[in-house]
């Protein structure tokens, strides 16, 4: 082997080690064709659901958002943030009715009808505010 030839070899195992790194690389980051379908229609519908909760944190005795509009299908997350136990509630037919909940806790409502449910905390009337279904 002349030497020339030598060094041509050791360029072309190099690049093939390079290649198959790169290979090894790839798959390790990448999920894969049928894991990648199933991960990204998790991700869409993680994310379709996100987009379809309103959150309102209840915190100070007061509702983060004072009137949400939503559509029909959509849902309203009430998440507790006071040490104070809360809820939101109403006696209006299908609007929420959330249980009280401990700092952390939340409640989430579905909108199944449309209409305008104004909402209140059991515990402190005061706390009001409302969800529009359109
Ligand atoms: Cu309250």
């Amino acid at each position: 082997m002349t030497t020339l030839s030598r060094s041509r070899v050791s360029t072309l195992a190099l690049l093939m080690l390079a290649l198959a790194l790169g290979a090894l690389l790839f798959t390790a980051l990448t999920p894969g064709g049928e894991n990648a379908a199933r991960l990204g229609a998790t991700a869409d519908s993680a994310e379709a659901a996100a987009a379809k909760t309103v959150v309102i944190n209840v915190a100070d005795y007061e509702y983060s958002k004072k009137t949400v509009t939503i559509k029909k299908g959509q849902s309203v997350k009430w998440v507790n943030k006071d040490e104070m136990k809360h809820d939101a509630t109403t006696s209006k037919a299908g609007g929420p009715k959330g249980p009280l909940l401990a700092k952390g806790k939340s409640y989430t409502w579905k909108a199944t009808k449309t209409g305008t449910f104004k909402y209140h905390c059991s515990p402190h009337p005061f706390m009001k505010a409302t969800v529009i279904v359109k």
